[in-house]
């Protein structure tokens, strides 16, 4: 009997690993607080994911003529080695790059930062975070001077008056969160804004609140609007402003021009409704004598070309009502991945190095070269966000080499026909996985590793509380823990400093890395966290009781205060034309996770979702011609994709849906757009403009796709 946490989501429901009645390993949810003994479905089925059948148990090597060959460790390793060394001698440092993933323990993140700035001294890593947390990280580091993507426990939601939800799906993507909106919804005040009905949009039926389905990409302008009549009306917290916050004139005068009509012919949601909000979360407001308010952001609302100014806008509201810093109060914004929040803060990212430290501010460098017993000069210095990266690759002078350590590339990124095309142009792919995902397919070398239930390690939660992972069972013979490849390439790439391949160690170390960092873990270790206690970051010494709110005594900036930024629409970079007139909106389902490459292999979860589908307005169906017509295609300047049709008024007339979890024709990654977010490098994952027509009897019925796919 094994108490660990779940593989997938952020929300790390605590569960216990045991024999089930058939003697395979099972798991059951425990008490902890943020799933309160609740789990989802792929919570439930986790354990299946150890024994899917085509799990990887030895190192693979491809053949000339394509096939996959087992190889030993040895041969692996030594051969990876010396083709990076031959290709760095030819082309520099920089010719390698490496891409890892907010799914990774602390440790493997750390330990990955580490290898690609100590053994191959490259520039080039960032991670699938990009895709994920990177536009809320840069707003809150903006207007906080840290990023904790909930800088407060995820139960204080229970005793809000009010709680704005923007972009997020909670109740699909993190189903047993929903409890901590039991209060909200008794008191009528939560408000889920989406373009969609979604589940969560649900839970604001029969008075529960409200639901606002906007055009998609327009919460900036939302957000403008109900700031507006937030300053207009005189609602907004005066003495907080003045005494806790910078810049708020600069905001007032920007949103001065959004007023609600002008909002609603954005948005599509009417001035009574826009006044309605804002006077409720208003009241909500300490300020006002109300129980408190949260503003809250999902991808929905962060995966846009402004998604950075939209969290800003966001984090304006709340800071106007006198929201952050106050206990019951607050923005936060739903981070994804099981080890989002971690994943970020050790030096994944291009521009960053443990702790949240800078890798281009010099006492930072002196810092952790000190840690590693290496010069700062031979740190390398800021490399490129995800989309770039991905974009260079195999380019005359991008990089020619990519190790890949948790992320599946060819299905989840923007412009996946392209970013596949790019994986596929390399001289060498590496993938580290334990299935044959369909990133890993592509590679040159697939090195097999360790998953969650065989390994030690720590993960941080969406709260910003690490938690620990622990073994439950032996791992298959032939596969090694993630550390340990690591180790065994620096030792052949003639690494300066050894590579720690113990994941106690590994945290030790990276403790002194982070020390008086932003995400300070000095004070977190296995053996406090093992003895039970809740430590969330930042914990600088083995005294500290760790910080489960920050900014109850001021923000992270030098003079402690919130800088407020005015900012403004950029608009939708890919708008609808005549060609192309319907958004595509993309995101999950509840059953599978991501790229889908761990969920598509767990029998019960693909039987309740096996395929993928498009969601569309029965109004939408009909101006087409496609009702009762299984599929249909979407498709837009990049690609398209094929998938049933699925029918339904939940979602705006001029809007569809779809899940992209799913692989070959029916994946929506064709169709979807790479542009970003000039700040955080976010890419527009949430809308694009397409077109959708039937395809089979009464539409053309070819797949010119399949060819493509088939490549
Ligand atoms: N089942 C499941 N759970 C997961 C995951 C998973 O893959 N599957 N992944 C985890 C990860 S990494 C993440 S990041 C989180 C994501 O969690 P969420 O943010 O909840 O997930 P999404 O479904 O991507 O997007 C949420 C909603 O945004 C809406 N949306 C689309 N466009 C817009 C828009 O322009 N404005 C607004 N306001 N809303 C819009 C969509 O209709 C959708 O309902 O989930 C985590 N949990
Ligand atoms: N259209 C559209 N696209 C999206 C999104 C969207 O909303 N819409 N959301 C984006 C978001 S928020 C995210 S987070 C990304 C996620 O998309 P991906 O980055 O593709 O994430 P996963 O599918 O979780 O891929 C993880 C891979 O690593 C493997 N793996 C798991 N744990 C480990 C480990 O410890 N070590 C190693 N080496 N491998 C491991 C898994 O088997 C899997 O193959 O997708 C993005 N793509
Ligand atoms: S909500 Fe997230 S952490 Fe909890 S069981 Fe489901 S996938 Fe796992
Ligand atoms: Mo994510």
């Amino acid at each position: 009997m094994t108490d660990t946490h779940c593989p997938y989501c952020a929300l790390q429901c605590a569960m216990r690993l045991a024999p089930g009645a058939d003697g395979d390993l099972a798991a059951s949810p425990r008490e902890f607080p943020t799933n309160r003994g609740g789990m989802c479905q792929k919570g439930w089925t986790s354990a299946d994911l150890l024994r899917t059948a085509d799990r990887i148990t030895a190192p693979l090597r491809r053949d000339p003529d394509g096939r996959f060959v087992e190889v030993s460790w040895d041969d692996a390793l030594d051969e990876i080695a010396a083709r990076v060394s031959k290709l760095q001698d030819a082309h520099g440092r920089d010719t390698v790059a490496v891409f890892g993933g907010g799914g990774l323990t602390n440790e493997k993140a750390y330990l990955l930062g580490k290898f690609a700035r100590t053994v191959l001294r490259t520039r080039f890593i960032d991670y699938n975070g990009r895709f994920c947390m990177s536009s809320a990280a840069a707003a809150g580091n903006r207007a906080f001077g840290i990023d904790r993507g909930m800088p407060f426990p995820l139960t204080d939601l229970g005793g809000a008056d009010a709680v704005l939800l923007l972009g997020s799906n909670l109740a699909d993507t993190m189903p047993p969160a929903v409890q901590h909106l039991g209060g909200v919804r008794e008191r009528g005040g939560l408000v889920v804004v989406d373009p969609r009905r979604s589940a969560t949009a649900r839970l604001c039926d029969d008075g529960a609140g409200e639901h606002l389905p906007l055009v998609p990409g327009t919460d900036l302008t939302l957000l403008l609007g109900l700031t507006h009549i937030v300053l207009a009306e005189g609602l907004a917290d005066a003495d907080f402003l003045v005494e806790r916050t910078n810049g708020l004139d600069d905001v007032r005068r920007s949103v001065a021009a959004w007023w609600p009509e002008r909002v609603a012919s954005v948005t599509g949601i009417d001035e009574g409704r826009l006044r309605r909000i804002a006077r409720q979360l208003a009241a909500a407001s300490p300020s006002r004598g109300g129980a408190g308010a949260y503003v809250l952001t999902g991808r929905g609302a962060e995966q846009h070309v402004d998604g950075t100014d939209t969290v800003t806008a966001a984090i304006n509201l709340a800071l106007c009502l006198g929201l952050p810093g106050r206990v019951g109060s607050g923005y936060g914004c739903i981070t994804g991945q099981g080890n989002g929040q971690g994943g970020r803060e050790h030096g994944q990212k291009s521009d960053q190095l443990p702790g949240y430290r800078m890798i281009d501010d010099p006492s930072a460098r002196e810092h952790v070269a000190a840690v590693w017993g290496v010069e700062p000069d031979s740190l390398p210095g800021k490399g490129v966000p995800a989309v770039d990266l991905l974009m260079r690759l195999g380019t005359d002078d991008g990089p020619r080499a990519l190790f890949v350590h948790g992320s599946n590339l060819v299905v989840s990124a923007p412009d996946a026909r392209t970013v596949t095309e790019r994986l596929a142009s390399l001289d060498l792919l590496v993938v580290c996985d334990f299935v044959p995902s369909e990133t890993a397919l592509l590679a040159d070398f697939i090195l097999p590793t360790t998953q969650w239930a065989e390994e030690e390690g720590t993960m941080t939660s969406l709260e910003g509380r690490v938690i620990r992972r622990r073994a439950a069972v032996t791992p298959p013979a032939g596969v090694r823990s993630e550390l340990d490849i690591l180790a065994g390439l620096g030792a052949r790439l003639g690494a300066a400093v050894a590579l720690p391949t113990d994941p106690r160690e590994v945290f030790d170390e990276l403790r002194r890395a982070s020390a008086g960092g932003r995400a300070d873990y000095a004070g977190i270790s296995y053996a406090r966290l093992d003895a039970g206690e809740a430590l969330y970051w930042p914990c600088p010494t083995e005294e500290h009781a760790g910080t489960p709110r920050l900014f109850a005594e001021g923000f992270a900036h030098g003079d402690g205060r919130a800088r407020m930024v005015a900012v403004s629409p950029r608009g939708r970079d890919d708008d609808l034309t005549r060609e192309s007139p319907i958004f595509l909106v993309t995101g999950r389902v509840l059953q599978h996770y991501q790229s889908g490459a761990q969920t598509r292999r767990v029998r019960r979860l693909n039987d309740a979702a096996p395929a993928a589908y498009v969601e569309l307005h029965p109004q939408l169906a009909a101006r087409l011609g496609i009702e009762g017509v299984e599929e249909v295609r979407v498709t837009s300047s990049r690609g398209s994709m094929v998938a049933q049709a699925r029918i339904s008024a939940d979602i705006r007339p001029d809007t569809v849906f779809a899940p992209f979890h799913f692989a070959g024709l029916a994946r929506i990654n064709s169709v979807t757009n790479a542009a970003t977010d000039p700040i955080s490098g976010m890419p527009e994952f949430k809308v694009c403009a397409v077109a959708v027509e039937a395809v089979g009897p009464t539409g053309p019925s070819v797949h010119p796709e399949l060819e493509e796919v088939a490549r």
